[in-house]
């Protein structure tokens, strides 16, 4: 059983604590290739008289900070628990905000993961449940249009499943846009890492249409890859179609989608878009969930990521998306 003793300086916050706590954790676990749940970490809290850079102690650089110093509400006061809160606040009261980023550089993915987590766990605490995984910017149209060139993964809970035939509730979002994904729901657990592709459609029980709506918490949807992990990959809502098929029976690079508005076709891909199969990207968020401890679920519901750029949804819109096997869905706003 590793042990890792690790110390901090005394004064910090709970939550920089615990964020460092799992830090720590995630990085021997995964560094060693155990089990999260094996890992002890040790914190001893040393005084700042105990503790020095070269030969200044801690003590003495906080007595003489620069009149620099970042000012109160800047990255020095951010934490996880605060970033989850501005993040939930923001989507409760419908209104968008700035990067966190640009004011904590402290945010990294795997602190994004956290922040993520912490909003999981307000939802749930707040009667929530959580259905499944979403995969985001899987596919080359995102990614480009997103300017991240790397997928991540987020978290997707009952709320947010909306029934094919309503309409989208404008009130309800910032400023939603839509896209068409390939959705599995899962017929066995799946626990990486070294999940295959292979590995991952076994798993899988039926596939089907759907019809994400998305809607970032930041302004104008832009934000770094941290930011938007943090902000549960922009998810809002999810449409799933009505045709329940057997991925065994389809070749899911192949089965083809269109996209309209008011009945012109704005976009068109094929599964290939999604990392050249969409039970790749069921790999790849098996994988990446491994690294943080934790797996897909037997009934699992997984969103593979935007098969195309999404399409902002405007009052007395009709979007829809046609797939070859997997039928349409069509939604108005
Ligand atoms: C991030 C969410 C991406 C997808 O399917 O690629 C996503 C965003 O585009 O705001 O859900
Ligand atoms: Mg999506």
């Amino acid at each position: 059983m590793p042990i890792v003793q690790i110390s901090i300086v005394k004064g910090r916050e709970s939550d920089a604590v615990t964020a460092c706590i799992k830090q720590v954790a995630h990085a021997v676990a995964t560094t060693l290739s155990a089990p999260l749940s094996s890992i002890r970490v040790m914190v001893t809290e040393v005084e700042p008289e105990h503790f020095a850079v070269g030969d200044t102690l801690k003590s003495e650089s906080a007595a003489t900070a620069s009149p620099q110093a970042p000012p109160r509400d800047s990255g020095a006061t951010w934490t996880v628990g605060r970033a989850a809160r501005h993040l939930l606040d923001a989507e409760a009261e419908r209104r968008d905000i700035t990067r966190i980023t640009d004011e904590w550089p402290g945010l990294d993915i795997l602190t994004g993961y956290q922040v993520q987590e912490a909003i999981i766990r307000d939802k749930v605490a707040n009667g929530h449940t959580v259905v499944g995984v979403k995969l985001g910017l899987t596919s080359r149209a995102k990614q480009e249009r997103m300017g991240i060139d790397s997928p991540l993964t987020a978290v997707i809970t009952d709320r947010m499943h909306l029934d094919t035939g309503t309409p989208v509730d404008l009130k309800r979002f910032i400023h939603p846009r839509i896209e068409p994904e390939i959705v599995f729901t899962m017929a066995r657990d799946l626990r990486g890492p070294g999940v295959t592709a292979a590995d991952a459609m076994a798993a899988v029980g039926k596939v089907r249409a759907g019809f994400e709506v998305i809607d970032s918490r930041y302004r104008d949807f832009s934000f770094a890859l941290p930011d938007v992990i943090a902000d549960n990959a922009s998810s809002a809502g999810f449409y799933i179609g009505d045709i329940a098929r057997d991925p065994a029976e389809l070749d899911l690079s192949l089965e083809a989608c269109i996209v309209r508005v008011n009945g012109e076709v704005v976009d068109t891909a094929t599964g290939a878009a999604v990392q050249g199969h969409p039970g790749e990207a069921l790999a790849l968020a098996a994988n990446s969930l491994a690294a943080r401890g934790q797996y897909i679920r037997a009934g699992d519901t997984v969103l593979t990521g935007g098969l195309t750029d999404a399409v902002f949804i405007t009052a007395g819109d009709e979007i829809s998306a046609q797939f070859t096997s997997l039928g349409s869905i069509v939604v108005t706003a």
